[in-house]
């Protein structure tokens, strides 16, 4: 017999298993100051991972505020969406370089 205190513990760990095995993870690539893929579809729970190529930083910088991510040159940096929507993101440092996600709850 199982302890009784095990039982919450196990249905706590099914649950965080059910949800990684859904969540996706998304490369976004910066590199010679584009950011592509331009559009990306995503879900809430995916991580993405904005891989910068270049040697400047460069930000995804959420126009409606949401986020504000800033990845070093040469480095990747990782960000798990939390709300849906279509966010248009830019980099502060390069406003031409922009991108939209498009986020499904
Ligand atoms: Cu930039």
């Amino acid at each position: 017999m199982m302890p009784r205190w095990i039982v919450p513990i196990i249905a706590a760990l099914t649950l965080v298993m059910s949800v990684s095995a859904h969540a996706a993870t998304i490369q976004i690539t910066m590199e010679n100051l584009v950011i592509s893929p331009a559009e990306t579809s995503a879900k809430v729970g995916d991580t993405i991972e904005w891989i910068n190529k270049d040697i400047f930083v460069h930000t995804a910088t959420a126009r409606n505020g949401d986020w504000d991510v800033t990845m070093p040159p040469k480095k990747t940096v990782t960000l798990v969406l939390k709300k849906a929507g279509t966010v248009e993101y830019y980099c502060r440092f390069h406003p031409n370089m922009k991108a939209t996600l498009v986020i499904a709850p």
